[in-house]
């Protein structure tokens, strides 16, 4: 059993393609359509947190195993009052934390969907930076059909990516829709036959990682940045002191603080 992060994996598998830069996250409960608990939600904030950290990973992977579903939401057999409960007794919602992990990661994070992408699945396939859909996918909202809601990425991202009135059906409505549907309403970024799911996402990663991993970052930050507030030009305005620190300015301000004598600015120019 791999172990990340101090503790074994049970709900997800995780790979990392040798030399290749791609990490691969794979939720792993198949007799449950990839349904989450509190567990596998927990096991894959791990995983991404190691990805983020790996230097040798440049793209991340997510999927659900199988081709029945990439992830059927938060599993209704552990749903108590006030959220998903795992053996702590404690009633979680802690997908949101993740969903919030995969928009901040700095890397481009890709989702692969097979079959069904519906509630709180659908909601991660949307927080994905890309995702690639197999002709089998079916994605939807369930939540009023069992009692459930995302009023926060799951509505606001889902208005963005597909416009008002759409998102409004999908919610109020709570129906399923094709991959082919989902491409047209600009839920997804391609459809591809099932069997050359993996394939396709290969090349689209691959194509991703010939390209500058600063430049990626930046722009994953510029393009959430209006949209999550201070907390988005928070994660731009962070790749800014990174590149600062990497400076002769900036590290003129370091070495002058710590050999104890004033700072001297004045030979870096000040652009127009
Ligand atoms: O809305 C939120 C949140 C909002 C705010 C904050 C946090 C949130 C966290 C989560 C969520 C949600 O995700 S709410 C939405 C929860 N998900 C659903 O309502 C989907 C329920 N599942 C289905 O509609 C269908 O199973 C399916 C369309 C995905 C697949 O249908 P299919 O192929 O006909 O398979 P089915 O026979 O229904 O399912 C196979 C097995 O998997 C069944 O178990 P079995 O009878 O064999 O013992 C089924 O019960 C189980 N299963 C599938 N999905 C779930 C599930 N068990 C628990 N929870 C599931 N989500």
């Amino acid at each position: 059993i791999p172990v990340v992060h101090g503790e074994a994996l049970q709900d997800v598998r995780y790979e990392k393609a040798e030399g290749e830069g791609i990490a691969k996250i794979t939720i792993n409960r198949p007799e449950k359509r990839n349904a989450f608990r509190p567990q596998t939600t927990e096991e894959m904030m791990r995983c991404f947190s190691d990805a983020r950290d790996d230097p040798d990973v440049g793209v991340v992977i997510l999927t659900g195993e199988g081709a029945q579903a990439f992830c059927s939401g938060g599993d209704q057999s552990v749903r108590g009052e006030g959220g998903y409960v795992g053996p702590d007794k404690i009633p979680r919602l802690n997908v949101l934390d993740l969903q919030v992990q995969i928009r901040r990661l700095p890397k481009p994070v890709i989702a692969m969907v097979a079959g069904y992408a519906v509630g709180g699945g659908q909601i991660l396939q949307m927080m994905c930076d890309i995702t690639i859909a197999a002709d089998n996918a079916v994605f939807g909202q369930t939540g009023p059909k069992v009692g459930s809601f995302d009023a926060g990425y799951g509505s606001t991202q889902m208005v963005r990516l597909v416009g008002q009135k759409k998102a409004r059906e999908i919610w109020f409505l709570a129906r399923l829709y094709n991959a082919q549907q989902a491409l047209e309403m600009g839920l997804i970024n391609t459809v591809v036959p099932l069997e050359r799911l993996e394939e396709e996402t290969l090349v689209w990663c691959r194509e991703i990682l010939r390209n500058s991993p600063t430049a990626l970052r930046v722009l994953k930050a510029a393009l959430n940045a209006a949209e999550d507030g201070q907390a988005g030009i928070q994660e731009l305005g962070g790749n800014a002191t990174l590149l600062f620190y990497q400076t002769e300015e900036g590290n003129e301000g370091r070495r002058a603080y710590l050999e104890k004598r004033p700072p001297d600015f004045s030979k870096f120019p000040r652009f127009p």
